[in-house]
């Protein structure tokens, strides 16, 4: 069933992006999700971000872990490179392909039970080491491929399909992102496309740890009333505190940021987010500012989206441990091999 093949006829007229491509080339092969399954919206605003950016598909690594989330990276993105890994696991495996070959797009495809129960350590690391890369949680608080159970970040209080209570306070990915030491860190929702897709050409172009927490109900088991991440509840609690454009390479712009107003924050690699505020109190360049918002608005029992954080100056893994440029399978002998006096050099200096 997974192996659905889509015709590869494409109709002639397709719009092409700057690098020649089509929006029918960044698709996968047919989802065999539930129909209305909030992934594989999320699956649809990664062709789009993908598509838009002009990014070519042979220069993504896409990444993931167990779970009807982890199953979605087989549908976009088919010409890119993929790996499914075991359970909560997929931000070491990451970790090692970046390490590896730094050139590549990584995106980590993950849920809600793969990133905060079995995975929850792997996710906390490759946060705080500022791996480069797009770490996406399609988040419907249970485990969707296991049928329904709780998972840890289902609300306390909120009830299952079956009518049993989830007694367990909730893991926040968001706010643990931001205290471990993520760069960007964004919450979406499914069902909104239009906020969706520049967060995640935001994150793509990030180039350290970006986060984004999609909210995406599970209709098969967690979309009744009772519970918190129905359709309906997060229709009616969503609270965006901003919505941003993506700018690719323009050229630097400031201005204060007022309520309602739209100002230009310039990334480390020219590209520039426009956020328009929609929050008064929201400052989406102080961490402080982005963890008070989360624990006000999520006391009152809503559930805060939009660019929640982002440091403009991020630095990732690669700065950090001072990596050569480019991929480690290219480096010659002489890069590897540095001779004789070079080692002497170093034995002196260990001395
Ligand atoms: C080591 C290991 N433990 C448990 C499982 C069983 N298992 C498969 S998917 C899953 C949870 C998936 O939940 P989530 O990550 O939220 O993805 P969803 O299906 O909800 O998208 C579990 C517990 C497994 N495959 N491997
Ligand atoms: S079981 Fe839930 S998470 Fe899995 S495909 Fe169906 S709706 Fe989506
Ligand atoms: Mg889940």
């Amino acid at each position: 069933m997974t192996y659905i093949a889509k015709p590869v006829l494409h109709h002639p007229t397709l719009t092409k992006n700057k690098v020649g491509y089509t929006r029918r080339d960044y698709e996968g092969r047919i989802s065999t999700l539930c129909a209305g399954c909030g992934h594989d919206s999320i699956s649809a605003a990664i062709i789009q971000a993908s598509w838009e950016l002009d990014i070519e598909p042979h220069r993504v690594a896409k990444l993931s872990g167990i779970g009807c989330s982890s199953k979605t990276p087989d549908y976009f993105l088919s010409a890119s490179h993929g790996l499914n890994s075991v359970h909560g696991r997929m931000p070491s495996c990451l970790t090692g392909a970046s390490l590896a070959n730094r050139e590549l797009l990584y995106l980590g495809v993950s849920g809600d039970g793969d990133s905060a129960s079995i995975g929850l350590g792997q996710f906390a690391h490759a946060m705080r080491r500022g791996v480069p890369m797009v770490y996406i949680v399609e988040n419907n608080g249970v485990y969707g491929l296991t049928k329904g159970q709780f998972s840890p970040t289902a609300d306390k209080g909120s009830q299952s399909k079956k009518g049993a209570m989830n007694i367990d306070s909730p893991v926040d990915l968001v706010s643990l992102a931001l205290q471990l030491g993520a760069t960007y860190v964004a919450r979406g929702f499914s069902g909104d496309k239009a906020q969706l897709v520049p967060l995640i050409k935001g994150a793509m172009r990030h180039g350290g740890a970006a986060f984004i927490d999609v909210i995406s109900p599970c209709v098969a088991f967690n979309n009744h009333a009772g519970s918190t991440r129905s359709y309906d509840h997060v229709r009616e609690h969503n609270i965006a505190l901003n919505r941003i454009d993506f700018i690719d390479l323009a050229p630097e712009q400031t201005a204060a940021p007022a309520p309602g107003q739209a100002f230009d924050l310039a990334q480390a690699d020219g590209t520039t987010l426009r956020l328009r505020k929609l929050h008064e109190g929201h400052d989406a360049t102080s961490r402080l500012a982005a963890m008070t918002a989360i624990q006000t608005l999520q006391g009152q029992g809503e559930l805060p989206t939009g660019l929640l954080y982002v440091d403009p100056q991020a630095r990732n893994l690669h700065q950090q441990l001072k990596m050569v440029p480019g991929a480690l399978n290219r480096l010659d002998e002489s890069a590897l091999c540095p001779g004789a006096a070079q080692l002497d050099r170093l034995n002196q200096a260990l001395r």
